[in-house]
């Protein structure tokens, strides 16, 4: 009876606890939920860019689903099809002469690479923990710390209040579960490490558990790529055993479990590196220190990084788990949630790409399949760039590096597919790649028939530099540029039809064309193409004068951009997406690859271009909303860019939408993953990165405040996203219109602020002439062709002031809103 009496006032204690949670930490960032996770999709993920973790809370067997970053299968190879350099003028010919079909059968069977398609990313295993007796439980709390990069499990069992905090350390380099109670001698478990690979072996060495395995043989390429895990404890007080691979603590007060995890791979071709000698060495260092050290060199460094950007829409107002947080915004419209979103998209980017390491793939870091969709590698026809379009943004420039070290890799590779396949100087890369930096072409034509990669990773390049103004890297990548620039240059033909410079074969990607019935993808000079080799070229152009270089190949390139075909709108004012007026208005493919020069470029402005944004608005309206979930965050930017705020809010809910199960469309799972479905990060990425657009642009000569606030953010505030030129901004808004905006000036020079309402501020004056900041482009694309019967869609633009203010680097400025 007065066990049970003091039992009830506990829970009362607690209940009242977690209230004074939910409402005092209001504004705390947080993913939490009161049941353990069931699925994958409902576990928390961890990651320290090289170690991912996903966390089940289930308290009577926990389960900790583990990855580490180079566990992929296959060895270094490259895979160019040299079958391709006779045949891909047969393809070019049959396109040409419009037989579409045949065009792509033959690059299916000749141009697609022989030996493999790329191979998977594969996963660890798990860690398990079981507790006996922990199936009684009460009061459970599951959560993410998006402030701190830490899980937190806690319930009641039995009388005893029991916590268990899990990290996946940056600074020591191993997976930790910190376990705790609230009474004296009750931590008793059992944990092991179990993998899904074929022929693992499982041992103790001493107090450690080991696991040994290798990845697997994938379309006939052995898996090589070793690894070790190792997992061994800490406790205070109790008693600790290892036998047949079972590490049992029993009584313990406290306990700190550790897990290293290593790999052979040194690097794509070399993979001579010692596993077991180097989990050895990560176990070794990490038990020197305790878990407070660990936890706060942990947060200290996840802080660095997190804590530069933070976005107020509103206050938390729910009680609510996050599952059905997301599960209710359609009809909620909880702005706070949108806020966790962005910065859920930031953790990711935090916790799946560090430098150093590899870059996020199509599920950054976290995959539990070893065969999982798409291989989780790297797709470059929207997937990868995708996934770094937040980097610069959201103040995480440092975060590009593994891409870049990709980009440089897949430049070497690149140079030889580019030669056996075309017979071509410079570097080619297709739709895909993998941890072996393959460059072939992959899959069947109707996807892998492209080669738009090399030049949209090197637009990646050249952002990194608008952003940083780091003329020393600019210099440093050049070469790279200007190497993909040279290959596009050699390969590219004069089509037969209006005698224009084109990329043929390939496609846009995925979507099938009218030109063949909709029985094919393949096609030439499609308006993709022309809009990534548009922007390669004039960032060759622009950039061998700011180096003082290659002025010939850059007048070369010059006279070249004159060959190459315009955008043109067809006979329903859409903006067409191949070179023929074939686009279907019934059309929902989820690729827009149209679009690219809308964004992530800028080539069409509603200021410089409005023919195109009208036309690229129809496009966009006849496309549709709903879809994948990546398309759906690209729309996101899409109609930020198209300066419809509503609209991309309007696409924020629809990703926001709750998917439990495969079968649904695009939209966001309980653990907030993105859903294609399946999982794919790229939709969190993309839509994180389209928030920033909704709130400021930079592009086209200027920043522009506020482009696409929709009306339901009346107020809000975001302080340290970043703006080329390198303009680190805090814009603090109030019925809609700007109040203050704070702007620290990284490298000096002009900053030109476009904004709705009149600003004022010390050194502000209105604007005049070009920006003379030179970080800034404004590319100058030919008169797009109108076909005369184009029904137009057109926006009213609405008035915008122009300010210029001279910055000095290192200084900050104030400037305020006028109402
Ligand atoms: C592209 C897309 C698919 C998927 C895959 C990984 O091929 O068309 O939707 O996202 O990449």
């Amino acid at each position: 009876m007065i066990q049970s009496a003091k039992r009830n006032s506990l829970s009362i204690f607690l209940i009242l606890c977690s209230i004074t949670m939910v409402f005092g930490e209001k504004n705390e960032s947080r993913l939490w939920y009161d049941k353990p996770a069931q699925v994958w999709t409902e576990a928390l993920p961890l990651g320290n860019g090289r170690l991912g973790a996903m966390v089940y809370g289930n308290p009577g067997t926990e389960q900790i689903q583990l990855n580490e970053a180079t566990i992929w299968a296959g060895k270094p190879n490259n895979n160019a099809n040299p079958d391709a350099l006779q045949n891909i003028p047969k393809v070019r010919e049959l396109v040409f002469a419009s037989k579409y079909l045949e065009a792509q059968t033959l690059a299916t069977e000749k141009v697609m690479s022989k030996t493999n398609s790329g191979m998977p990313y594969q996963p660890f295993g798990d860690l398990r923990i079981s507790f006996p007796g922990h199936t009684r439980y009460t009061d459970y709390s599951r959560e993410l710390s998006l402030d701190s990069a830490r899980a937190i499990v806690k319930y009641m069992n039995d009388g005893v209040a029991y916590k268990r905090e899990i990290i996946t350390s940056f600074t020591d380099q191993v997976v930790i579960v910190q376990l705790t109670a609230s009474k004296k001698n009750k931590i008793t478990f059992n944990a092991f490490l179990t993998s899904p690979h074929q022929d693992v072996m499982i041992g103790c060495d001493g107090q450690t558990v080991t696991l040994d395995g290798v990845t697997s043989t994938h379309e006939g390429l052995k898996g090589k790529v070793q690894f070790q895990g190792r997992l061994a404890v800490k406790t205070q007080g109790g008693r600790i055993s290892c036998k047949d691979g079972v590490l049992a603590v029993e009584d313990a007060n406290e306990a700190t479990l550790y897990v290293s995890i290593a790999t052979n791979f040194n690097n794509y071709l070399n993979i001579d590196g010692n596993a077991a000698e180097r989990a050895k060495n990560y176990m070794d260092k990490a038990l020197l220190h305790s878990y407070p050290e660990i936890k706060k060199a942990h947060t200290e460094f996840f802080k660095k990084y997190m804590d530069r950007v933070t976005l107020y829409l509103g206050d938390n107002h729910s009680t609510e788990t996050t599952d059905k947080r997301i599960e209710n915004y359609s009809r909620s419209h909880d702005d706070n949630l949108v806020a966790t979103y962005f910065q859920f998209g930031r953790y990711l980017l935090i916790c799946s790409s560090q430098p150093g390491g590899q870059p996020a793939n199509l599920q950054g870091i976290w995959n539990d399949k070893l065969f999982p969709s798409w291989d989780s590698k790297y797709t470059t026809n929207i997937n990868l760039e995708m996934n770094y379009w937040p980097a610069e943004v959201t103040h995480l420039g440092e975060l590009y590096e593994p891409m870049l070290q990709l980009t440089r890799e897949v430049s070497v590779s690149g140079r030889e597919t580019a030669k056996v396949m075309y017979g071509a100087d410079g570097w080619v890369l297709h739709h895909n790649t993998d941890i072996w930096r393959i460059t072939g072409a992959v899959d069947k034509a109707p996807s892998g028939m492209w080669l738009g990669g090399g030049a949209w990773l090197c637009r990646h390049l050249w952002e990194h530099y608008l952003y940083s103004g780091d003329t020393a890297f600019l210099k440093s990548v050049y070469p790279m540029m200007k190497e993909s620039a040279l290959f596009y240059d050699q390969v590219m033909v004069k089509e037969p039809v209006h005698n224009w410079l084109v990329v043929c074969p390939s496609n846009s990607p995925e979507n099938t064309h009218a030109g063949s019935k909709g029985e094919a993808t393949t096609a030439g000079g499609v308006t993709m193409d022309n809009e990534l080799i548009f922007d390669l070229w004039t960032s060759v152009i622009t950039g061998s004068k700011i180096l003082h270089t290659d002025k010939e190949f850059a007048n070369r390139l010059q006279n070249r951009l004159k060959e190459m075909a315009p955008y043109q709108i067809g006979h329903w004012g859409q903006l067409q997406e191949w070179m023929f007026d074939w686009d279907n208005p019934d059309d929902t493919h989820r690729h827009a690859s149209h679009l690219y020069g809308l964004f992530p470029s800028n080539q069409i402005s509603p200021f410089r271009t409005p023919q195109l944004m009208d036309a690229a608005r129809t496009s966009l309206i006849h496309r549709g909303d709903p879809s994948t979930g990546w398309s759906m965050a690209w729309k996101v930017c899409f109609w930020a860019r198209l300066l419809d705020g509503d609209h991309a809010y309007k696409l924020i809910t629809d990703q926001l939408s709750i998917v439990r199960n495969e079968k649904k469309q695009g939209g966001t799972y309980p653990n907030l993953f993105d859903a294609h479905p399946p999982f794919q990060i790229d939709g969190n990425f993309g839509c994180t990165a389209g928030i920033v657009e909704m709130l400021m642009q930079s592009y086209d000569g200027f920043i522009y405040l506020l482009p696409a606030l929709p009306t339901r953010w009346n107020q809000g505030e975001v302080k340290g996203i970043m703006a080329r030129g390198g303009f680190e901004m805090d814009i603090k808004w109030n019925m809609g219109k700007v109040m203050k905006v704070i702007i620290n000036s990284h490298n000096g020079g002009n900053c030109r602020l476009r904004s709705l309402t009149q600003l004022k501020g010390k050194g502000l004056t209105i604007a005049k002439g070009e920006n003379t900041n030179p970080l800034y482009e404004v590319p100058t694309i030919s008169k797009p062709l109108i076909n005369e019967k184009a029904v137009m869609n057109p926006v009213t633009l609405k008035r915008t002031y122009l300010y210029d203010l001279k910055t000095e680097a290192g200084k900050e400025y104030e400037v305020t809103g006028t109402l």
